[in-house]
């Protein structure tokens, strides 16, 4: 018999790269989508005659709870959230509603609908922030510095307070940094390798960035959705950093990704003091280990491998879209 799984977020990055590598393994996927006035499935797109889309809004208890119901998944992979550090001040309530909130919804229609609904809960290395101990492992105190990073802290809390309350297979996921070519346009490696595309294109010349000092620990959302799969696949439920274990500045991805266009960095990159957020992350760089030995995971895509894809993938979409498709403006 096929395993069922509901995919929140099915229409993100992470949810796209899930969704293909739960088909391959022979699930049955169901994507939960929330109401939009136009379809938002350019990633999906080419899984959509095998996956069925149904709605949901974690905002809304009665639509998860209906959801689950009607699906009765065995495992529920919850991706959902306003994933965008910067909105995160702009709309802290919201942000808290769907990314803290949210998840309290979803622990309660398993608790309410299945019990034995195996859960896992996207959680962030955000929750590190002004980070206590580098690198940062299962153990390393949170410290976040945005309302996002604090919404997911509470998720986290949430979802290891319903596991041992009412004893759920619920699991949380504290991963890094990942990306592809699928990644948001505002993300600072796709926007970078957008510019990159654009500029080399002769469509634009110049980009503006905000910290170049910041570093991340960057790797690629299609590792990242298998270490989800592994953590739902053991005997019992445990909480998992997920990381390359390198870290970079955003100049190293500026160099990396100009470089492999053949362009000079140095006269496209504009700063601007607008984009600078009110809190920094200065610094993350994740320990694996736990993952490593206990799930058997590791990247397979290193960062010079990652940012060259992106660029590649930019450069022939960039030279495919007519003119009038450019964006208006830089986010
Ligand atoms: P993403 O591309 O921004 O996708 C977010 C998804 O959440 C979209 O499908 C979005 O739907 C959906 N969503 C937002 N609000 C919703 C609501 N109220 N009800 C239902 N769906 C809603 O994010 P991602 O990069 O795939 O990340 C997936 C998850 O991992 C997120 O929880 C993120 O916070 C977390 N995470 C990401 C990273 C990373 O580096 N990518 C690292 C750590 C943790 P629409 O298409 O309708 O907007
Ligand atoms: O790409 P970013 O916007 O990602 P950020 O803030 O690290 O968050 C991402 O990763 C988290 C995991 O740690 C996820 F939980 C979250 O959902 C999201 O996927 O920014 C990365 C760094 C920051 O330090 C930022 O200040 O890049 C710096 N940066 C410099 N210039 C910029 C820019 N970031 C953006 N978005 N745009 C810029 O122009």
């Amino acid at each position: 018999m096929s395993k069922r799984a509901i995919i929140t977020g099915v229409t993100g990055q992470d949810g796209s790269y899930l969704a293909e590598l739960l088909l391959s393994k022979g699930y049955e996927v169901v994507g939960a989508v929330r109401r939009a006035s136009a379809p938002n499935f350019w990633r999906i797109q080419h899984l959509l005659d095998r996956i069925t889309i149904k709605p949901a809004d974690l905002l809304d208890q009665l639509s998860i709870i209906r959801l689950v119901e009607e699906v009765r998944p065995h495992e529920l992979y919850n991706l959902a959230a306003m994933s965008f550090v910067p909105a995160s001040w702009d709309q802290p309530m919201l942000t808290g509603e769907f990314n803290a909130q949210g998840v309290t919804r979803v622990l309660e229609a398993i608790r309410h609908v299945d019990p034995s609904i195996r859960l896992y809960q996207a959680s962030s290395s955000e929750m590190f922030g002004k980070v206590r101990q580098v690198p940062q492992n299962e153990l390393t105190p949170f410290y976040p510095r945005s309302p996002y990073g604090v919404s997911k802290v509470f998720a986290h809390y949430i979802t290891v307070n319903y596991r041992e309350s009412y004893d759920l297979f619920a699991v949380s996921g504290m991963l890094f940094n990942h990306e592809s070519p699928r990644r948001g346009l505002e993300f600072v490696t796709r926007k970078v390798t957008e510019g990159v595309a654009r500029i080399k294109l002769g469509r634009a010349d110049k980009l503006s960035l905000g910290n170049l000092d910041a570093s991340r620990d960057w790797g690629f959302a299609g590792d990242y959705v298998k270490a989800m799969w592994l953590m739902l696949q053991q005997d019992r439920p445990d909480d998992y950093v997920i990381a390359t274990g390198i870290s970079h500045s955003v100049r190293d991805l500026v160099q990396v990704a100009f470089g492999h266009a053949g362009l000079d960095w140095q006269k496209y990159i504009k700063t601007d003091s607008t984009l600078i957020r009110p809190a920094e992350v200065e610094h993350l760089i994740g320990d694996s280990s736990k993952a490593r030995s206990e799930l058997g995971w590791g990247p397979s895509v290193d960062f010079p491998g990652l940012i060259r894809m992106m660029v590649d993938a930019d450069l022939e979409r960039v030279a495919a879209a007519p003119q009038s498709a450019d964006r208006l403006s830089t986010l």
